[in-house]
């Protein structure tokens, strides 16, 4: 629940923000927030006010013992040289502004998919992502090929994350990382879970640098230490990341090739199924409507073909022979009526990738306007 609140805190105050989780069980809820038993990842872009956020920072982290215990431990463990782990740790400066981004909202949300929509979906954007599809056509197709992830859920992904690296955020990520590992906000639910989460980031935050023999102090990232232009914590980084321009190197920040092969190497991971639709228009009839049991599972894709309609949900066209489980998805629409599709499995593949219907649905259809107009172009 955490999560959602800093969710409804940035979404209320305009910003953008995603955030990553991997659930394993989605339950009925009155408000039809969608939530998660557990959350492997969580990546977070707020922008900042400021350009530069670091322009006030707290004290250095080498002078806290528990820091400095948590660094010659982690070395142990990873087998890094204890100075060197030290020194990166040490220097990373607590971001006040990084606390108060992770801190609860106070404020009441409406949640509209009409304005969530309008944020990520537009003329600029929409034009990034013909720029960067027409640049990367054949990495695009040859990504396609491999991992059976559609180029347009690719650059649907990109474009929301970063608007193909043009956001890739600001902060010293060995800085937001370490602010939220041992000054994680005492208010939020969940601190001391989600502290211990950061703590595994750093962890593998170093590892990463120390591989690559980069300096730690370099990288800049979301204030939660999201990456390069798929936006990528560290834990994602090792363990979906992937070198797909062949230069034995992975850089998710530089090489679009590297971020192409990434992001659908990641769908993979999470059981995308090629050829499978995302999600299918639904009506209701109203004379069986089921609404109550239709949203009790949530997102997770439940139904049958059979027993959807059974309850009073109408498909038409291909989604009535569809396969797979369905699940009805609502997108409220604050005072207006709300919005629903028929999510197909593949529709909760991609809020693998950020904990979010509203994120899920901006990703597709900001893939489908690229797509269309690159079609429209004639490209
Ligand atoms: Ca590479």
């Amino acid at each position: 629940m955490g999560t959602t609140l800093a969710v409804h805190a940035a979404e209320s105050s305009g910003q953008t923000v995603t955030v990553k989780s991997q659930a394993v069980a989605v339950k009925a809820k009155a408000d039809k927030t969608i939530k998660t038993a557990k959350r492997t990842h969580v990546n977070k872009h707020k922008r900042p006010s400021k350009a530069r956020p670091a322009t006030n920072l707290g004290p250095a982290y080498a002078t806290r013992p528990e820091v400095m215990r948590f660094a010659d431990e982690l070395a142990e463990r990873r087998n890094l040289d204890p100075q060197w782990v030290r020194r990166a740790i040490g220097q990373a400066t607590l971001v006040p502004s990084v606390v108060r981004l992770m801190q609860p909202s106070t404020q009441p949300f409406i949640k509209n998919w009409a304005a969530y929509r309008g944020r990520f979906i537009d003329a600029t954007r929409i034009e990034a992502g013909v720029q960067f599809w027409k640049a990367n056509q054949a990495t695009l197709a040859r990504a396609e090929k491999d991992y059976g992830v559609p180029r347009e859920i690719i650059v649907g992904i990109i474009g929301v994350e970063s608007i193909y690296g043009r956001n890739t955020g600001s902060f010293r990520v060995i800085d937001a990382i370490t602010t939220l590992a041992f000054d994680f906000p005492a208010t939020h639910p969940r601190a001391a879970e989600r502290a211990e989460f950061f703590k595994g980031e750093l962890e593998q935050f170093l590892s990463l640098q120390n591989r690559m023999g980069a300096d730690p102090m370099l990288p800049l990232g979301s204030y939660a230490g999201a990456m390069g232009m798929p936006q990528f914590l560290p834990s994602s980084w090792a363990r979906f990341a992937v070198d797909f321009d062949g230069d034995d190197k992975i850089d998710l920040w530089n090489s679009p090739a590297d971020v192409i092969g990434s992001v659908a190497n990641y769908f993979k991971a999470f059981d995308w199924q090629p050829g499978m639709p995302t999600h299918y228009p639904v009506g209701f009839d109203n004379a069986k409507l089921d609404l109550d049991a239709l949203m009790a599972p949530d997102i997770l894709p439940t139904f049958s073909v059979a027993s959807f309609t059974a309850k009073g949900a109408v498909l038409e066209g291909p989604a009535l022979t569809h396969k797979g489980p369905l699940a009805l998805v609502e997108l409220l629409n604050g005072p207006d009526p709300a919005s629903y599709v028929a999510g197909t499995e593949n529709f909760y593949v991609i809020t693998r990738y950020n904990w979010s219907s509203y994120y899920a649905m901006a990703v597709i259809e900001l893939g489908d306007e690229v797509k269309r107009a690159m079609k429209d172009a004639g490209r």
